[in-house]
């Protein structure tokens, strides 16, 4: 009787044990999902949509593309920007020789950049780079080949921004195809976010 009854109170212990262990999962997913560019569509996104072909890992999890922050005096190392130096999603530092879907855009104009968010973390910035004029489309991204001086930042002070980000910047004066470097830098981890889209200027 009482070992039956020991048993039974052991086995609500382990059950409540193995509920608090899914619970702290369930909690923690968040730290793994994190948010991606729509406009410009981003490479990893042109994957998801199945617009971009032989893409890897990428196309299941866009919003998975997280290095070290500090970018560009830290960040991850030239050439592989993309891929925020993450071996399994290197297939978004290939130019590809310049197939990869275009955003076309207007130079000069104003445009929203859209994050979908799928965790929102407390936020340092976001900061977006554009190529310079002449920059080596051929070759992997490297700092040599951005303008290191964002086009516009959007401090926020640690907050949790919406889930749905929408940015307003001024494009610049540039023709033909250029790359968009989107850096959305965590205030509370060492990391950050990055994604590159692809843009032709008209
Ligand atoms: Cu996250």
């Amino acid at each position: 009787m009482l070992g039956r009854r020991t048993a039974r109170v052991a086995i609500g212990f382990a059950a409540t044990i193995v509920a608090s262990f899914m619970l702290l999962l369930v909690g923690s997913t968040g730290a793994y999902a994190h948010g991606y560019t729509t406009t410009p569509t981003s490479r990893a996104y042109f994957c998801k949509l199945g617009q971009a072909t032989n893409c890897g890992p990428i196309q299941w999890e866009p919003q998975s593309v997280e290095g070290p922050k500090g970018f560009p005096n830290g960040g991850p190392a030239d050439t592989k920007l993309c891929s925020a130096g993450l071996g399994q999603f290197a297939q978004l530092d290939d130019q590809r020789g310049g197939a990869w879907p275009v955003n076309n855009v207007t130079a000069g104009s104003s445009y929203n950049v859209n994050w979908t968010l799928t965790a929102a973390h407390a936020t340092t910035d976001f900061k977006y780079y554009v190529t310079k004029p002449g920059w080596n489309q051929t070759a992997k991204l490297t700092r040599s080949a951005l303008n290191l001086t964002p086009i516009k930042s959007f401090p926020y002070n640690g907050a949790r921004p919406p889930n749905s980000v929408s940015h307003n910047v001024t494009l610049p004066n540039l023709s033909g195809r250029h790359m968009l470097f989107a850096v959305w830098t965590i205030a509370d981890t060492s990391n950050a976010f990055y994604q590159c889209s692809d843009l032709n200027f008209r």
